[in-house]
């Protein structure tokens, strides 16, 4: 592992989100470049490669894995593709960030905890950005002090603009409600024990097939609940919210963070239109800190345990959102590598 020269990273996948962390660590990031990046789209790739100094461009991502000048791995394409590069990169012991979710349902996040446990070490990070949000990171620290008391429900507000044509029913449950599984998780630290999907008529915006909005609410082992309301298609903007119920208060974040603009009898302010400008700076601080863990030779940020876990409550989520019942979460024995 070079820990002088800049960390050679290979970028997985060359969507909206892909070429976004490449620019980021072009751009932004320091002690690490792209050294290659991976499309099944070759022209795609190829375009992406040309605009970057000493950038390969590859349709396989085992053989951008297999090349010199990789030391770590970006995973930003499409869940379903997930599982097959978290093996390969596994397989030659590299780093890895992998955007969420880690994969799409729990046997094969399971087939994933299995392969890093057989090397044993961690290696992989997963892409739960929100943990990097300063105002999440605020409301942890508050909860954690305990100023508060105990915490006895989490309200989530979670609001899209409107979802890309391609966008499915189970998406909304395991592409977007898995940053709400992430973050009750992490603010509670509590795993979530079953789950129940409502949905009221929906909105005349929502594409047919779609259920939009849904109320999805989370039981945990010790006794809180925490509801999310997800709508993808609210038509304004694009809105993260989330409040903690204690005992002796309440905190919430994801308010407009200004600036408040009072004119012509009015106040107001922007709406961010979507995840890419809202969680900016997050993103930032989670692909730094990634950078800088991996060039330490450590791994600090969720893993593989947490990938898991929210792959399991989605597919009880899925599974609710189907059969209009509460689903209980099946986690397996939580490995020593992850305690
Ligand atoms: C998208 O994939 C994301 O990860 C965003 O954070 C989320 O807000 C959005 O709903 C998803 O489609």
């Amino acid at each position: 592992m070079p820990s002088q020269r800049a960390l050679g990273i290979a970028v997985i996948g060359t969507g909206k989100m892909g070429a976004d962390h490449v620019r980021r660590l072009q751009h932004v990031i320091s002690g690490a470049r792209v050294t290659a990046v991976v499309d099944i789209d070759e022209n795609r790739a190829k375009t992406l490669a040309d605009a970057s100094e000493g950038c390969t461009a590859y349709t396989e991502a085992a053989a951008a894995m297999a090349a010199q000048d990789v030391d770590a791995v970006l995973i930003a394409s499409p869940g379903p593709a997930h599982e097959a590069a978290l093996l390969d990169a596994l397989g030659c012991d590299l780093p890895v960030l992998c955007e969420k979710p880690l994969t799409p349902d729990a046997a094969s996040a399971l087939r994933v905890l299995e392969a890093e446990q057989k090397l044993g070490h961690r290696r992989v990070q997963v892409g739960f950005m929100r943990r990097y949000d300063t105002e999440y990171i605020k409301l942890k620290r508050l909860l954690d002090s305990g100023e508060l008391g105990r915490a006895l429900m989490l309200h989530h507000r979670h609001r899209n603009l409107s979802m890309p044509p391609w966008f499915t029913n189970e998406m909304l449950i395991n592409d977007s409600v898995v940053h709400e599984m992430d973050v009750t998780r992490w603010l509670l630290g509590q795993e979530i024990t079953a789950v129940t999907v409502h949905k009221p008529a929906p909105t005349s915006h929502a594409p047919t097939g779609m259920d939009d909005p849904q109320f999805v609410l989370f039981e945990t082992e010790f006794g809180a609940l925490a509801d999310v309301e997800i709508f993808g298609h609210c038509g304004y903007g694009y809105q993260v919210h989330a409040e903690a119920v204690c005992e002796r208060g309440t905190v919430r974040i994801g308010d407009e963070p200004g600036p408040r603009l009072s004119a012509d009898g009015r106040w107001g302010g922007r709406i961010t239109p979507d995840y890419i400008e809202r969680f900016d700076d997050a993103y930032d601080r989670e692909v730094q800190a990634w950078v800088d863990a991996t060039r330490r030779g450590e791994v600090t940020g969720p893993g593989v345990w947490d990938g898991y876990a929210a792959a399991a409550v989605c597919e009880a989520g899925v599974l609710s959102q189907r059969e209009g019942r509460r689903v209980q979460v099946e986690l397996t024995e939580r490995p020593a590598l992850y305690r």
